[in-house]
């Protein structure tokens, strides 16, 4: 594979980036994939030197994208995490940063025709299973990524890419609450195991020895708390029913605190082994979703605005992400909506 190379589009998707792929340009075989997606990251290796990597799991990110034959859906994604320092090809997880990239993406390859100057596609996200709506600028009929919207931990404006989500609750570990319970004791430090759209273990900063408002310069070097919430991540695998995680980008790991700039909750999270610069979007849907619920470490530390339409501000190392959540008569979350942005970077052949 390694003379063969493979057109591809590099984006930005929210505030992650990688190579966007049509399914029918890749190796169908999934071994000779993933190992073309490993050559053409420099994975593995801490620096990426050899490949198209940025040595950070959130610019290692590869989305494979064709049409689909679903009803009402226009596309399917598959979104693969590329370790940067193992050999590990992984589509345990959803990615809603990368997602953003998708309907630009598959307008652009001309899977999706535009509609006027805004183009609603339908994304059908094959990690798990559920349905994502993204509304794409297309003034005049084609993609631009010009405008005035801005998200926190990316510099200037772009054009805004509304995301929605509906019943994402258990997309991966088969319930909102995969043990039943708002709150598990694990090693000493109570935490809500849950999943809308990402499976996260959530706990109170304060319960594992930090404040929560440290950068991630300070959370990526503190070894001992790595440590101590690496082992809680082992311990709650199988009881999310995600088997053995050793070699797993999830669960993530969530670490809440009181907001301290309006918003409802500040965040750090490791994903599972790095700290996040912001924090992954279906990631913040589930942190937005524990603090809903009654009990929960999280619900402890929250400010939680009233009706059954909640803007919840998600506070993290560089800002912020608004997460707009619906809730039914039950208090149950039922649609969740961001605002995103990405960014067509290259256009070409890729090497592996
Ligand atoms: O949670 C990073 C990211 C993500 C995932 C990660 C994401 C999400 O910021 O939906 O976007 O948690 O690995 O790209």
């Amino acid at each position: 594979m390694s003379d063969g190379g493979i057109r591809c589009m590099w984006m930005r998707g929210g505030t992650s980036k990688g190579g966007y792929f049509l399914k029918e340009d890749l190796p169908q075989d999934t071994a000779a994939r993933d190992a073309f997606l490993l050559a053409m990251m420099g994975s593995p290796d801490p620096v990426q030197i050899d490949g198209m990597g940025g040595a950070d799991p959130l610019t290692s990110k590869v989305a494979v994208v064709s049409k689909s034959t679903r009803e009402g859906i226009d596309v399917d994604y598959l979104f693969l995490q590329v370790f940067v320092d193992q050999a590990i090809v992984t589509d345990a997880q959803n990615c809603g940063n990368i997602l953003a990239g998708v309907g630009p993406f598959a307008i652009e390859r001309g899977l999706v025709a535009a509609t006027g100057d805004k183009t609603r596609v339908a994304i059908y996200m094959e990690n798990t299973g559920q349905v994502a709506v993204a509304t794409v600028c297309t003034p005049g009929g084609s993609v631009t990524y010009k405008g005035d919207a801005k998200i926190d931990g990316v510099p200037g404006s772009h054009a805004p890419v509304p995301l929605e989500f509906r019943d994402t609750a258990g997309s991966s570990c088969g319930a909102l609450l995969p043990t039943g319970n708002a709150v598990d004791v694990v090693n000493g430090v109570p935490v809500t195991l849950i999943d809308n759209g990402m499976p996260c273990v959530v706990m109170k900063a304060e319960d594992v020895g930090i404040t929560g408002y440290e950068d991630r310069d300070w959370l990526d070097n503190a070894t001992d708390l790595k440590a101590k919430i690496e082992a809680i991540r082992l311990a709650v695998g199988e009881r999310m029913n995600l088997g053995d995680v050793t070699a797993k980008s999830v669960p993530k790991m969530m670490l809440v605190a009181p907001p301290r700039n309006g918003g409802a909750v500040t965040v750090r999270s490791f994903i599972p082994h790095r700290a996040h610069a912001t924090i992954g979007v279906l990631g913040a849907v589930s942190v937005a979703t524990a603090c809903l619920i009654p009990g929960s470490p999280a619900a402890e530390v929250a400010a939680i605005p009233a009706g059954a339409r909640k803007l919840l501000s998600v506070e993290h190392p560089t800002g912020e992400m608004s997460c707009v959540l619906e809730t039914d008569e039950t208090g149950a979350v039922r649609t969740a909506a961001l605002l995103r942005t990405a960014r067509k970077l290259m256009d070409g052949t890729v090497y592996g």
